[in-house]
C-alpha cells in the first residue's frame, strides 16, 4: 500500500532514472545499440528494481503512463548522443503488456519520436512472447502499424514464452533476443548449447537478427562466438549503467 502510494509520487517527484546496457559486435567490439531499463530512486528504499515495481504499476494503471516518461526519455537520450556525441545506434525500450494493448500506443510512439526528433529506425521496442500471443490478430495489426512507422521490433526473453513458433513468419519482427536463462549454463549443459545452436540457424534462414542476453563469462563468448553469434548483451561487457557512465564506456571503447 505504502508503496502504492509512493509510486503514484513518483513521477512528479522525478523519481525514475532510466539505465543503459550496451549491446556489442563481438568481432568489432562495437556498441550496436543499448537497451533502456527503468529504475526507481526511492527516497528511502534505494534503487528500486523494475521487477519489483512494474508488476505493481500494471495493477494500478500507472504503468501507462510511466511507460511513455520512459519510452520519451530513452528516445530524447538516444538522440542527444547523435547530436552532442556523433554516436549512431538503437536505443530498445520494452514495452509492457498493457501499453501494448492501449488502442493509441502507435500514436503515442509517433509522437514521441516526433517531439524527441529521433529517427524510427533507432527505436527497437521489444515485446514478449507472451505479449505477442495474447491476442494474436491485434498484435499483428499493431506491429504492421510500428512497421510502417519504421520502428524496429524484437522479441525479448525469447524462448522462455511456450508459443508456437509460427508467428515468427507471421509478424513483422527483426529481432530475437534469446533469454539469458539458456546461456547461464550454456559451456557445461549441451541441450541449451543445443537449443541456443538451434535458435541461432532457424533466425538465420528466417531472416533474423538474434542478440545473445545475460553473457557473462569468456567461456560463454567463446562458444558464441563458435555458433556465429556476435551480438551480445550482459554482465561480460557491462551491466546496466546510469547515462553519463554509459559515455564514459563507449567512450572508453573507440
Ligand atoms: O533491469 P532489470 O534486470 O532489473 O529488469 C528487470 C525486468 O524489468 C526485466 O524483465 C526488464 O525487461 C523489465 N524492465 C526494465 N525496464 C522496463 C521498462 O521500462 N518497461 C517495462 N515494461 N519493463 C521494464
Ligand atoms: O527481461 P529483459 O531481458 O528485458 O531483462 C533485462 C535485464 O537482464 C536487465 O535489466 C539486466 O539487469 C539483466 N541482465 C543483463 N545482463 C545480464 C547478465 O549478464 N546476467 C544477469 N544475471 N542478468 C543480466
Ligand atoms: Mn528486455
Ligand atoms: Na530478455
Amino acid at each position: 500500500m505504502e508503496l502504492e502510494n509512493d509510486l503514484r509520487k513518483a513521477l512528479e517527484r522525478e523519481q525514475f532514472v532510466v539505465y543503459y546496457q550496451p549491446q556489442i559486435n563481438i568481432n568489432t567490439g562495437l556498441v550496436i545499440g543499448v537497451e533502456a531499463l527503468v529504475r526507481w530512486q526511492h527516497p528511502e528504499r534505494g534503487l528500486v528494481s523494475p521487477a519489483q515495481f512494474i508488476p505493481l504499476a500494471e495493477e494500478t494503471g500507472l504503468i501507462a503512463q510511466i511507460s511513455e516518461w520512459v519510452l520519451r526519455e530513452a528516445c530524447r537520450q538516444a538522440r542527444q548522443w547523435q547530436v552532442e556525441k556523433s554516436q549512431y545506434f538503437k536505443v530498445s525500450v520494452n514495452l509492457s503488456s498493457s501499453q501494448f494493448q492501449q488502442m493509441d500506443m502507435v500514436d503515442k510512439v509517433r509522437r514521441i519520436l516526433q517531439e524527441t526528433e529521433l529517427h524510427p529506425q533507432y527505436l527497437d521496442l521489444e515485446i514478449t512472447e507472451s505479449i505477442a500471443m495474447h491476442n494474436i490478430d491485434f498484435v499483428i495489426s499493431k506491429l504492421m502499424q510500428l512497421e510502417r512507422l519504421g520502428v524496429h521490433i524484437s522479441i525479448d526473453d525469447f524462448g522462455t514464452g511456450f508459443s508456437s513458433l509460427s508467428y515468427l513468419k507471421k509478424f513483422p519482427i527483426h529481432t530475437l533476443k534469446i533469454d539469458r536463462s539458456f546461456i547461464q549454463d550454456i559451456t557445461t549443459d549441451p541441450d541449451d548449447a543445443s537449443i541456443v545452436t538451434a535458435i541461432r540457424w532457424m533466425a538465420r534462414s528466417l531472416n533474423l537478427d538474434v542478440v545473445v542476453e545475460g553473457v557473462e563469462t569468456g567461456e560463454q563468448l567463446e562458444f558464441l562466438r563458435s555458433i556465429d553469434c556476435d551480438k551480445v548483451q550482459g554482465f561480460y561487457y557491462c551491466k546496466p549503467v546510469p547515462a553519463r557512465e554509459f559515455e564514459r564506456l563507449v567512450t572508453r571503447g573507440e
